[in-house]
């Protein structure tokens, strides 16, 4: 797609459990290229819908979660031209994260996330996130 065509949103849930200071990771089965690695769970953004909504619609369809959404965390990615990745907070209001798209998921506390992100472990769009993300799961 040209520059010019229409831009589309990925959004992305950074979900924190700040009572355990630990955040949710799942660990995708496609395309080849990150398959095996861990991300912020989400999906592409539906036209007519908020970011927002689009979060939590897709937490509820992959991870069988509710979500209460907050703000934006850690800057924007090009993902193509055409594809853009935000990431917005959140925290689990009811249900247990259990995957139906991805292979695994786990709770990470900030050495976790530092230690994966060290390893390569992360997809690489999330990775720019992590300092960010650490930061949030020390907030007092
Ligand atoms: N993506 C990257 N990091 C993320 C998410 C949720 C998604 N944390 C990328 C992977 C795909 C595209 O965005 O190329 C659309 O995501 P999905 O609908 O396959 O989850
Ligand atoms: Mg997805």
């Amino acid at each position: 797609m040209s520059a010019a065509g229409p831009v589309r949103l990925v959004v992305a849930g950074a979900i924190i459990d700040l009572e355990n200071r630990s955040l949710l990771l799942a660990r995708r089965r496609y395309p080849a290229e990150v398959a095996g690695l861990w991300e912020l769970p989400g999906g592409k953004v539906e036209v007519g819908e908020t970011p927002e909504r689009a979060l939590r619609r897709e937490l509820a369809e992959e991870l069988g979660i509710d979500v209460e959404v907050g703000g934006r965390i850690g800057p924007e990615v090009a993902l193509r031209a055409d594809l853009v990745l935000i990431a917005l907070t959140a925290r689990v209001v009811s249900g247990t994260a259990t995957p139906t798209e991805h292979s695994a998921v786990r709770w990470v506390d900030g050495a976790g996330l530092s230690a994966m992100a060290s390893e390569g472990e992360l997809v690489p769009a999330d990775a720019v996130w992590v300092s960010d993300l650490i930061e949030e799961l020390a907030r007092r």
